[in-house]
Protein backbone atom coordinates (compact mmCIF):
# COMPACT_ATOMS: atom_id res chain seq x y z
CA UNK A 1 0.00 0.00 0.00
CA UNK A 2 1.00 3.52 -0.68
CA UNK A 3 2.80 5.54 2.21
CA UNK A 4 0.38 8.57 3.12
CA UNK A 5 0.40 11.57 0.96
CA UNK A 6 0.64 14.39 3.65
CA UNK A 7 4.51 15.57 2.74
CA UNK A 8 4.76 18.53 5.75
CA UNK A 9 8.01 20.84 5.27
CA UNK A 10 9.63 18.92 8.28
CA UNK A 11 8.95 15.35 6.74
CA UNK A 12 10.68 16.66 3.45
CA UNK A 13 13.97 18.35 5.19
CA UNK A 14 14.54 15.58 7.05
CA UNK A 15 14.52 13.30 4.01
CA UNK A 16 16.54 15.35 2.40
CA UNK A 17 18.95 15.70 5.41
CA UNK A 18 18.87 11.90 5.57
CA UNK A 19 19.76 11.23 1.81
CA UNK A 20 22.36 14.67 1.43
CA UNK A 21 23.51 14.89 5.11
CA UNK A 22 22.87 18.48 5.59
CA UNK A 23 19.52 20.53 5.65
CA UNK A 24 17.93 21.52 2.17
CA UNK A 25 18.67 25.12 1.46
CA UNK A 26 16.29 25.52 -1.06
CA UNK A 27 12.39 24.03 -1.65
CA UNK A 28 10.16 24.70 -4.90
CA UNK A 29 6.60 23.98 -4.92
CA UNK A 30 3.83 24.11 -7.44
CA UNK A 31 0.31 23.47 -7.26
CA UNK A 32 -1.75 20.66 -8.39
CA UNK A 33 -5.41 22.46 -9.58
CA UNK A 34 -9.39 21.58 -10.16
CA UNK A 35 -10.83 23.06 -13.33
CA UNK A 36 -14.15 24.21 -13.08
CA UNK A 37 -15.53 24.79 -16.28
CA UNK A 38 -13.26 24.67 -19.50
CA UNK A 39 -12.35 21.17 -20.81
CA UNK A 40 -10.49 20.11 -23.86
CA UNK A 41 -11.05 23.56 -24.95
CA UNK A 42 -7.54 24.85 -24.06
CA UNK A 43 -5.47 22.97 -26.86
CA UNK A 44 -8.04 24.56 -29.17
CA UNK A 45 -6.43 27.78 -27.79
CA UNK A 46 -9.98 28.38 -26.57
CA UNK A 47 -10.53 29.50 -22.58
CA UNK A 48 -10.64 27.55 -19.53
CA UNK A 49 -11.70 28.44 -15.70
CA UNK A 50 -9.52 26.60 -13.38
CA UNK A 51 -8.30 27.33 -10.12
CA UNK A 52 -5.19 25.88 -8.00
CA UNK A 53 -5.68 23.63 -5.40
CA UNK A 54 -3.86 23.84 -1.72
CA UNK A 55 -2.23 20.18 -2.42
CA UNK A 56 0.86 20.69 -4.32
CA UNK A 57 4.28 19.15 -5.13
CA UNK A 58 7.21 20.03 -2.90
CA UNK A 59 11.02 19.76 -3.54
CA UNK A 60 13.76 20.23 -1.62
CA UNK A 61 16.80 21.24 -3.28
CA UNK A 62 20.72 22.03 -3.37
CA UNK A 63 22.49 23.10 -6.35
CA UNK A 64 25.51 20.79 -7.75
CA UNK A 65 28.43 21.67 -9.43
CA UNK A 66 28.29 19.96 -12.58
CA UNK A 67 25.42 19.28 -15.26
CA UNK A 68 23.36 15.91 -12.83
CA UNK A 69 19.94 15.78 -11.55
CA UNK A 70 19.69 13.27 -8.91
CA UNK A 71 16.10 13.30 -7.59
CA UNK A 72 14.30 10.63 -4.89
CA UNK A 73 10.98 10.52 -4.31
CA UNK A 74 9.00 10.60 -0.93
CA UNK A 75 7.02 8.02 -2.04
CA UNK A 76 8.85 4.27 -2.30
CA UNK A 77 6.63 3.28 -5.20
CA UNK A 78 8.74 5.67 -7.24
CA UNK A 79 12.63 4.80 -8.30
CA UNK A 80 15.29 7.89 -8.08
CA UNK A 81 16.18 9.14 -11.22
CA UNK A 82 19.76 10.43 -11.86
CA UNK A 83 20.43 11.97 -15.27
CA UNK A 84 22.77 14.35 -17.28
CA UNK A 85 21.34 17.71 -18.37
CA UNK A 86 21.43 18.17 -22.61
CA UNK A 87 19.16 19.62 -24.83
CA UNK A 88 17.72 16.29 -25.89
CA UNK A 89 18.03 13.56 -22.98
CA UNK A 90 16.92 10.60 -23.83
CA UNK A 91 13.74 9.16 -21.76
CA UNK A 92 13.16 6.91 -19.45
CA UNK A 93 10.77 4.13 -20.85
CA UNK A 94 6.65 5.22 -20.84
CA UNK A 95 5.31 5.89 -17.90
CA UNK A 96 8.47 6.91 -15.66
CA UNK A 97 7.90 9.24 -13.14
CA UNK A 98 11.12 10.53 -14.18
CA UNK A 99 10.36 11.66 -17.54
CA UNK A 100 8.18 14.49 -15.75
CA UNK A 101 11.65 15.39 -14.32
CA UNK A 102 13.76 15.19 -17.60
CA UNK A 103 10.62 17.00 -19.57
CA UNK A 104 11.50 20.65 -18.27
CA UNK A 105 15.48 19.72 -17.98
CA UNK A 106 16.12 19.02 -21.38
CA UNK A 107 13.96 21.57 -22.38
CA UNK A 108 15.24 24.16 -20.59
CA UNK A 109 19.19 23.22 -21.83
CA UNK A 110 17.26 23.46 -25.54
CA UNK A 111 16.00 27.06 -24.79
CA UNK A 112 18.39 29.26 -22.15
CA UNK A 113 21.39 26.37 -22.56
CA UNK A 114 21.02 25.50 -18.22
CA UNK A 115 23.97 23.67 -17.74
CA UNK A 116 23.91 23.49 -13.50
CA UNK A 117 22.31 20.48 -11.87
CA UNK A 118 20.64 19.90 -8.57
CA UNK A 119 20.17 17.08 -5.88
CA UNK A 120 16.96 16.56 -3.79
CA UNK A 121 14.05 14.89 -2.65
CA UNK A 122 10.28 15.96 -3.86
CA UNK A 123 6.87 14.79 -2.00
CA UNK A 124 3.48 15.23 -3.13
CA UNK A 125 0.32 15.30 -1.46
CA UNK A 126 -1.66 15.21 -4.80
CA UNK A 127 -3.09 11.68 -5.98
CA UNK A 128 -1.16 10.82 -9.23
CA UNK A 129 -3.24 10.45 -12.55
CA UNK A 130 -6.23 11.88 -10.73
CA UNK A 131 -7.03 14.79 -13.54
CA UNK A 132 -5.68 17.01 -10.62
CA UNK A 133 -2.35 17.34 -12.59
CA UNK A 134 -0.25 16.17 -10.63
CA UNK A 135 2.51 15.65 -13.57
CA UNK A 136 2.21 19.77 -14.27
CA UNK A 137 2.83 20.57 -10.88
CA UNK A 138 5.71 18.26 -11.09
CA UNK A 139 7.14 19.63 -14.09
CA UNK A 140 6.75 23.17 -12.33
CA UNK A 141 8.27 22.70 -9.12
CA UNK A 142 11.87 20.88 -11.03
CA UNK A 143 11.29 23.54 -13.89
CA UNK A 144 11.53 26.13 -10.89
CA UNK A 145 14.68 24.44 -9.42
CA UNK A 146 16.37 24.06 -12.27
CA UNK A 147 16.09 27.70 -13.40
CA UNK A 148 16.78 28.74 -9.68
CA UNK A 149 20.03 27.18 -9.77
CA UNK A 150 20.96 28.47 -13.69
CA UNK A 151 19.62 31.85 -12.94
CA UNK A 152 16.53 31.96 -15.48
CA UNK A 153 13.47 34.16 -15.59
CA UNK A 154 10.58 32.66 -13.79
CA UNK A 155 8.00 35.13 -14.81
CA UNK A 156 4.97 33.17 -14.34
CA UNK A 157 3.59 33.77 -17.85
CA UNK A 158 6.59 33.50 -19.72
CA UNK A 159 7.70 30.48 -17.63
CA UNK A 160 4.28 28.92 -18.29
CA UNK A 161 4.56 28.93 -21.77
CA UNK A 162 7.53 27.26 -21.54
CA UNK A 163 6.49 24.36 -19.19
CA UNK A 164 3.57 23.55 -21.31
CA UNK A 165 6.35 22.66 -23.86
CA UNK A 166 8.26 21.30 -21.73
CA UNK A 167 5.48 18.53 -20.97
CA UNK A 168 5.58 17.82 -24.20
CA UNK A 169 8.52 15.54 -23.87
CA UNK A 170 6.10 12.65 -22.24
CA UNK A 171 4.49 12.68 -25.71
CA UNK A 172 0.78 14.41 -24.56
CA UNK A 173 0.04 17.29 -27.00
CA UNK A 174 -1.17 19.00 -23.90
CA UNK A 175 -2.29 22.35 -24.05
CA UNK A 176 -1.51 25.18 -21.26
CA UNK A 177 -4.04 25.22 -18.45
CA UNK A 178 -2.36 23.44 -16.21
CA UNK A 179 1.37 24.79 -16.14
CA UNK A 180 -0.26 28.40 -16.77
CA UNK A 181 -3.02 27.84 -13.19
CA UNK A 182 -0.19 26.14 -10.77
CA UNK A 183 2.60 28.63 -12.02
CA UNK A 184 0.11 31.89 -11.98
CA UNK A 185 -2.51 31.42 -9.62
CA UNK A 186 -3.80 33.86 -6.90
CA UNK A 187 -4.71 33.18 -3.28
CA UNK A 188 -8.68 32.75 -2.99
CA UNK A 189 -9.12 33.25 -6.79
CA UNK A 190 -10.04 30.94 -10.02
CA UNK A 191 -8.17 32.11 -13.47
CA UNK A 192 -9.85 32.56 -16.61
CA UNK A 193 -6.92 31.57 -18.69
CA UNK A 194 -7.03 32.87 -22.54
CA UNK A 195 -4.24 31.63 -24.73
CA UNK A 196 -2.23 33.26 -27.65
CA UNK A 197 -1.22 35.33 -25.79
CA UNK A 198 -1.30 33.88 -22.32
CA UNK A 199 -3.23 35.73 -19.87
CA UNK A 200 -4.88 35.53 -16.58
CA UNK A 201 -8.20 37.09 -15.48
CA UNK A 202 -8.53 36.43 -11.68
CA UNK A 203 -12.13 35.77 -10.28
CA UNK A 204 -12.56 35.73 -6.52
CA UNK A 205 -13.97 32.80 -5.21
CA UNK A 206 -17.15 33.85 -3.16
CA UNK A 207 -16.69 33.33 0.32
CA UNK A 208 -19.61 30.63 0.65
CA UNK A 209 -18.96 28.67 -2.50
CA UNK A 210 -17.71 25.09 -1.57
CA UNK A 211 -15.75 23.32 -4.39
CA UNK A 212 -15.59 19.46 -4.15
CA UNK A 213 -12.94 17.00 -5.38
CA UNK A 214 -13.89 13.47 -5.53
CA UNK A 215 -11.48 10.79 -6.65
CA UNK A 216 -13.19 8.23 -8.60
CA UNK A 217 -10.12 5.79 -8.01
CA UNK A 218 -9.89 4.51 -11.57
CA UNK A 219 -6.64 5.81 -12.89
CA UNK A 220 -6.31 8.08 -16.23
CA UNK A 221 -2.63 7.39 -16.71
CA UNK A 222 -2.00 9.98 -19.90
CA UNK A 223 1.73 8.13 -20.28
CA UNK A 224 -0.53 4.85 -21.18
CA UNK A 225 -3.90 4.35 -22.67
CA UNK A 226 -5.49 8.01 -22.18
CA UNK A 227 -2.78 9.32 -24.03
CA UNK A 228 -3.36 8.14 -27.18
CA UNK A 229 -7.32 8.58 -26.88
CA UNK A 230 -6.66 12.19 -25.20
CA UNK A 231 -4.39 13.04 -28.62
CA UNK A 232 -6.95 11.55 -30.86
CA UNK A 233 -9.24 13.99 -29.58
CA UNK A 234 -7.07 16.91 -30.51
CA UNK A 235 -6.19 15.76 -33.47
CA UNK A 236 -10.27 15.34 -34.21
CA UNK A 237 -10.53 18.90 -33.25
CA UNK A 238 -7.99 19.98 -35.41
CA UNK A 239 -9.98 18.46 -38.61
CA UNK A 240 -13.17 19.80 -37.69
CA UNK A 241 -11.72 23.09 -37.32
CA UNK A 242 -10.04 23.01 -40.85
CA UNK A 243 -13.13 21.56 -42.14
CA UNK A 244 -16.36 23.79 -41.13
CA UNK A 245 -13.86 26.92 -41.31
CA UNK A 246 -13.66 26.12 -44.93
CA UNK A 247 -17.45 25.40 -45.08
CA UNK A 248 -18.29 28.88 -43.53
CA UNK A 249 -15.96 30.94 -45.76
CA UNK A 250 -17.28 29.34 -48.99
CA UNK A 251 -20.56 29.56 -47.87
CA UNK A 252 -20.28 33.22 -46.01
CA UNK A 253 -20.89 32.73 -42.82
CA UNK A 254 -17.80 34.74 -42.33
CA UNK A 255 -16.15 36.61 -44.46
CA UNK A 256 -12.59 35.18 -44.61
CA UNK A 257 -11.13 31.77 -43.85
CA UNK A 258 -10.60 31.30 -40.28
CA UNK A 259 -7.55 29.29 -39.53
CA UNK A 260 -7.68 29.06 -35.37
CA UNK A 261 -10.73 28.23 -33.12
CA UNK A 262 -10.59 31.71 -31.64
CA UNK A 263 -11.13 33.20 -34.95
CA UNK A 264 -14.01 31.47 -35.90
CA UNK A 265 -15.54 30.96 -32.34
CA UNK A 266 -15.22 35.37 -32.70
CA UNK A 267 -16.67 35.95 -35.60
CA UNK A 268 -19.78 33.34 -35.16
CA UNK A 269 -22.21 32.65 -32.42
CA UNK A 270 -22.15 29.13 -31.17
CA UNK A 271 -25.62 28.20 -32.63
CA UNK A 272 -25.00 29.36 -36.16
CA UNK A 273 -21.22 27.39 -35.93
CA UNK A 274 -23.41 24.32 -34.56
CA UNK A 275 -25.58 24.79 -37.17
CA UNK A 276 -22.75 24.94 -40.40
CA UNK A 277 -20.82 22.17 -38.56
CA UNK A 278 -23.36 19.81 -38.56
CA UNK A 279 -23.68 20.37 -42.33
CA UNK A 280 -20.46 20.03 -43.13
CA UNK A 281 -19.49 17.22 -40.50
CA UNK A 282 -19.76 13.07 -40.51
CA UNK A 283 -21.51 12.71 -36.88
CA UNK A 284 -18.31 12.00 -34.92
CA UNK A 285 -16.81 15.32 -35.93
CA UNK A 286 -19.72 17.06 -35.39
CA UNK A 287 -19.89 15.93 -31.74
CA UNK A 288 -16.30 16.89 -30.72
CA UNK A 289 -17.21 20.46 -32.34
CA UNK A 290 -20.48 21.09 -30.68
CA UNK A 291 -18.55 20.30 -27.40
CA UNK A 292 -15.75 22.74 -27.91
CA UNK A 293 -17.99 25.43 -29.42
CA UNK A 294 -20.64 25.32 -26.49
CA UNK A 295 -17.71 24.48 -23.86
CA UNK A 296 -15.97 27.54 -25.03
CA UNK A 297 -19.48 29.39 -24.73
CA UNK A 298 -19.97 27.93 -20.44
CA UNK A 299 -16.64 29.25 -19.45
CA UNK A 300 -17.68 32.46 -20.32
CA UNK A 301 -21.15 32.46 -18.74
CA UNK A 302 -19.65 30.72 -15.79
CA UNK A 303 -16.94 33.36 -15.02
CA UNK A 304 -20.11 36.06 -14.92
CA UNK A 305 -21.84 33.48 -12.70
CA UNK A 306 -19.00 33.63 -10.06
CA UNK A 307 -19.12 37.17 -10.10
CA UNK A 308 -22.18 37.27 -9.63
CA UNK A 309 -22.41 34.54 -7.02
CA UNK A 310 -24.96 32.71 -8.71
CA UNK A 311 -24.46 29.09 -7.45
CA UNK A 312 -27.23 27.63 -9.09
CA UNK A 313 -26.43 29.01 -12.52
CA UNK A 314 -22.96 28.24 -11.97
CA UNK A 315 -23.92 24.80 -11.09
CA UNK A 316 -26.65 24.16 -14.12
CA UNK A 317 -23.22 25.28 -16.29
CA UNK A 318 -21.57 22.46 -14.80
CA UNK A 319 -23.96 19.83 -15.48
CA UNK A 320 -23.87 20.80 -18.93
CA UNK A 321 -20.81 20.46 -19.44
CA UNK A 322 -20.33 17.05 -17.72
CA UNK A 323 -23.47 15.79 -20.32
CA UNK A 324 -21.49 17.82 -23.51
CA UNK A 325 -17.97 15.51 -22.28
CA UNK A 326 -20.32 12.15 -21.75
CA UNK A 327 -21.89 12.52 -24.95
CA UNK A 328 -20.16 14.44 -27.47
CA UNK A 329 -16.58 14.72 -26.43
CA UNK A 330 -16.59 10.94 -25.04
CA UNK A 331 -14.16 11.19 -22.58
CA UNK A 332 -16.41 10.07 -19.47
CA UNK A 333 -16.72 6.49 -17.77
CA UNK A 334 -19.06 5.41 -15.65
CA UNK A 335 -17.46 5.49 -11.96
CA UNK A 336 -17.45 9.61 -13.22
CA UNK A 337 -21.41 9.72 -14.45
CA UNK A 338 -22.09 7.78 -11.00
CA UNK A 339 -20.44 10.01 -9.00
CA UNK A 340 -21.79 13.14 -10.42
CA UNK A 341 -25.22 11.45 -10.50
CA UNK A 342 -24.48 10.66 -6.32
CA UNK A 343 -23.24 14.48 -6.10
CA UNK A 344 -26.51 15.94 -7.34
CA UNK A 345 -28.63 13.49 -5.59
CA UNK A 346 -26.47 15.15 -2.22
CA UNK A 347 -27.93 18.80 -3.28
CA UNK A 348 -24.97 19.83 -5.14
CA UNK A 349 -26.06 22.90 -7.46
CA UNK A 350 -23.71 20.54 -10.27
CA UNK A 351 -20.76 18.37 -10.85
CA UNK A 352 -18.69 17.20 -13.98
CA UNK A 353 -15.82 15.44 -14.82
CA UNK A 354 -12.28 17.32 -14.13
CA UNK A 355 -9.42 17.26 -16.46
CA UNK A 356 -8.58 14.95 -19.24
CA UNK A 357 -11.18 12.40 -18.09
CA UNK A 358 -11.36 8.46 -18.84
CA UNK A 359 -11.01 8.12 -15.49
CA UNK A 360 -9.84 10.50 -12.71
CA UNK A 361 -11.91 12.93 -10.01
CA UNK A 362 -15.14 14.88 -10.47
CA UNK A 363 -15.79 18.51 -9.51
CA UNK A 364 -18.81 19.58 -7.58
CA UNK A 365 -20.36 22.68 -6.07
CA UNK A 366 -21.89 23.27 -3.05
CA UNK A 367 -22.77 25.76 -0.30
CA UNK A 368 -21.48 26.06 3.56
CA UNK A 369 -25.47 25.07 3.73
CA UNK A 370 -25.18 21.71 1.57
CA UNK A 371 -21.70 20.55 1.45
CA UNK A 372 -22.06 19.00 4.50
CA UNK A 373 -24.96 16.74 2.75
CA UNK A 374 -22.89 16.42 -0.53
CA UNK A 375 -19.99 14.83 1.12
CA UNK A 376 -22.04 12.49 3.09
CA UNK A 377 -23.91 11.18 -0.12
CA UNK A 378 -20.51 10.66 -1.49
CA UNK A 379 -19.47 8.71 1.49
CA UNK A 380 -22.51 6.97 1.27
CA UNK A 381 -23.63 6.54 -2.12
CA UNK A 382 -20.20 5.72 -3.56
CA UNK A 383 -17.26 5.02 -1.67
CA UNK A 384 -18.14 2.86 1.22
CA UNK A 385 -20.61 1.21 -1.31
CA UNK A 386 -17.73 -0.03 -3.31
CA UNK A 387 -15.86 -0.87 -0.46
CA UNK A 388 -13.79 2.84 -1.11
CA UNK A 389 -13.66 4.79 2.08
CA UNK A 390 -10.28 3.66 3.52
CA UNK A 391 -8.16 7.56 3.35
CA UNK A 392 -10.97 9.02 2.79
CA UNK A 393 -9.66 12.61 3.07
CA UNK A 394 -7.29 12.06 -0.15
CA UNK A 395 -10.04 10.80 -2.58
CA UNK A 396 -12.37 13.57 -1.03
CA UNK A 397 -11.96 16.97 -0.02
CA UNK A 398 -13.32 20.79 -0.49
CA UNK A 399 -10.45 22.48 -2.45
CA UNK A 400 -9.08 25.77 -1.21
CA UNK A 401 -8.44 28.38 -3.74
CA UNK A 402 -4.57 28.83 -3.44
CA UNK A 403 -2.12 30.74 -4.31
CA UNK A 404 0.70 29.72 -7.62
CA UNK A 405 4.14 27.95 -7.77
CA UNK A 406 7.08 29.59 -6.07
CA UNK A 407 10.78 29.09 -4.79
CA UNK A 408 13.22 30.14 -2.77
CA UNK A 409 15.17 29.68 0.90
CA UNK A 410 13.68 26.33 2.31
CA UNK A 411 12.17 28.11 5.41
CA UNK A 412 11.43 31.50 3.73
P1 LIG B 1 -5.11 16.42 -17.06
O1 LIG B 1 -5.08 15.12 -17.74
O2 LIG B 1 -6.25 16.56 -16.18
O3 LIG B 1 -3.83 16.80 -16.39
C1 LIG B 1 -5.24 17.44 -19.56
C2 LIG B 1 -4.28 18.45 -20.17
C3 LIG B 1 -4.86 19.87 -20.13
C4 LIG B 1 -6.26 19.88 -20.70
C5 LIG B 1 -7.13 18.81 -20.02
C6 LIG B 1 -8.52 18.70 -20.60
C7 LIG B 1 -1.85 18.08 -19.91
C8 LIG B 1 -0.67 18.27 -19.04
N1 LIG B 1 -3.02 18.48 -19.42
O4 LIG B 1 -5.33 17.61 -18.18
O5 LIG B 1 -4.01 20.73 -20.86
O6 LIG B 1 -6.28 19.72 -22.09
O7 LIG B 1 -6.52 17.53 -20.13
O8 LIG B 1 -9.22 19.89 -20.46
O9 LIG B 1 -1.73 17.57 -21.01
Amino acid sequence: MRDDLTVTAPKLADAFEARFGSPPPFLSRAPGRVNLIGEHTDYNGLPVFPMALHREVRLAFRPRDDGKVVLHNTDDFFPPVDFEIEPAIPPYVRGSWGNYVKAPASHLARRFAIWRGFEGVVGSDLPPAAGLSSSSALVNAVGLALAWVNEVSREARAFAVEMADAERYVGTQGGGMDQAISLGARDRCAARISFDPLRLRHVTVPDDWCVIVADTGVRAEKSGAAQAAYNRRRAECEEALRIVAGHAATSGVTAKLATTWAQLVGAVDAETLVAVAEEALERNLFRRFRHVVTEAARVDEAVDRMIAADTIGFGALMDQSHASLRADFLVSSVELDELTAVAREGGAAGARLTGAGFGGCIVALADRWTVGGVLESLVEGYYERRDNADRIDDRLFVAVPSRGASVGPFDG
